[in-house]
C-alpha cells in the first residue's frame, strides 16, 4: 500500500487523547505481577495474567497496564541498583514467555489481507514493546511479520522485496539509536518509497519526535492504544474507499 501525502493528512486526525485506558483493578494486579516477576516465578505470574483475561481485561490493557507498567518498574530498580542486571535478565525472559502463552489468544475475528513487519532497528535489543505492537496488528486481522532484536537493515530489505509490506513497524529504545532509525527510514524510503512507517520505543521520550516528522511517510505512536486506534482507522479507511 502506497500513502499519498493527502492520506497520511487524514491519518493524523485521529484522536490520540482518547486512547488513554486506565484499568482501576490494574494498580493491585500490577504489584502482584511485579513482585513475581522479580523473583522469577513464572508460574504465578501465568496464573496472575490468565485471571486477568478470565475477567475480561483486554490483551491491550494487559500489556500496558500489567506488563509494561512492571518492565518500567524493573528499569527504575535497576538503575537505582535495587536490582541486578540478573533480575532485570530474569524479568525480561518470563515476560517475553508469558507473551508466547498470550499469544494463542490473540487470534483476530477476521484476517485480511494486509501485511506489516515488526522490528527493533540494528543495535537494539529491547523487543518486548515491539513483540505487543506486532500483536496489535494481527488481533486487527494484519499478518505481521515480527522479526525481534536488532535485525540488519540490510536483512529486512531484502525480506521486504519478497512480501512487499504495507507497513513498516520500527522499535528504538536507546537514545543513541536514533540515528540508526533515521539511516533506516531514508534506506526503506529509496526502496519503497511511500510506504508508510511507524515509530515508537522510549528513545521518543527524550528526543527525536520532531526530527521524525521531516519524513512524510513516518509517524510516532507512544503506545499499544493509539497503535490500536491507528490500525483500526487504517482498516476502516480501507473499507469505506
Ligand atoms: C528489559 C530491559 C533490557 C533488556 C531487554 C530484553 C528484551 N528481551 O527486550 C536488555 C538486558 C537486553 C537491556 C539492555 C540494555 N538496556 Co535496557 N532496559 C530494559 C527495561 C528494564 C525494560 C524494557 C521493556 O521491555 N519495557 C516494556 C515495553 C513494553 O515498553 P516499551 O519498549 O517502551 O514499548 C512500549 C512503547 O514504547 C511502544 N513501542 C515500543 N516500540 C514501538 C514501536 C512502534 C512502531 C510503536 C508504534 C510503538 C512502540 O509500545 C510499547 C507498549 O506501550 C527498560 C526499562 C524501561 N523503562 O522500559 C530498560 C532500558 C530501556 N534500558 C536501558 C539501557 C541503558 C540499556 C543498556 C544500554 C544497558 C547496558 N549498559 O548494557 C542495554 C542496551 C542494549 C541495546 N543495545 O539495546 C535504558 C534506556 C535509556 C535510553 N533511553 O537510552 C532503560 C530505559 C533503563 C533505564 N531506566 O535507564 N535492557
Amino acid at each position: 500500500m502506497l500513502l499519498t501525502a493527502p492520506f497520511r493528512k487524514n491519518i493524523f486526525k485521529f484522536d490520540t487523547d482518547k486512547a488513554n485506558l486506565e484499568n482501576p483493578d490494574g494498580k493491585a494486579v500490577m504489584s502482584e505481577f511485579l513482585e513475581s516477576l522479580l523473583s522469577g516465578n513464572h508460574s504465578v505470574c501465568s496464573r496472575i495474567v490468565n485471571n486477568y483475561l478470565d475477567n475480561k481485561m483486554s490483551i491491550e490493557e494487559l500489556y500496558e497496564n500489567i506488563i509494561k507498567k512492571s518492565m518500567y518498574e524493573v528499569g527504575e530498580m535497576w538503575e537505582n541498583n535495587r536490582i541486578g542486571v540478573a533480575t532485570e535478565h530474569l524479568a525480561s525472559s518470563v515476560v517475553e514467555r508469558i507473551l508466547n502463552e498470550v499469544y494463542e489468544k490473540v487470534i483476530p475475528a477476521k484476517v485480511l489481507n494486509k501485511k506489516a513487519i515488526a522490528s527493533c532497528v540494528e543495535n537494539e535489543y529491547h523487543q518486548i514493546g515491539i513483540k505487543m505492537i506486532s500483536d496489535i496488528f494481527e488481533m486487527n486481522g494484519w499478518t505481521s511479520h515480527f522479526f525481534g532484536a536488532s535485525t540488519s537493515t540490510a536483512e529486512l530489505i531484502m525480506y521486504a522485496r519478497d512480501i512487499r509490506p504495507d507497513i513498516l513497524a520500527f522499535s528504538v529504545s536507546i537514545s543513541l539509536n536514533i540515528p540508526v532509525l533515521f539511516k533506516m527510514i531514508e534506506i526503506f524510503n529509496s526502496e519503497f518509497p511511500g510506504v508508510l512507517i511507524l515509530v515508537g520505543g522510549q528513545a521518543f521520550q527524550r528526543a527525536g519526535r520532531d526530527a521524525i516528522s521531516k519524513y512524510e511517510n513516518a509517524i510516532y505512536l507512544p503506545d499499544i492504544h493509539t497503535t490500536d486506534l491507528f490500525i483500526k482507522s487504517l482498516n476502516t479507511k480501507e473499507k469505506t474507499a
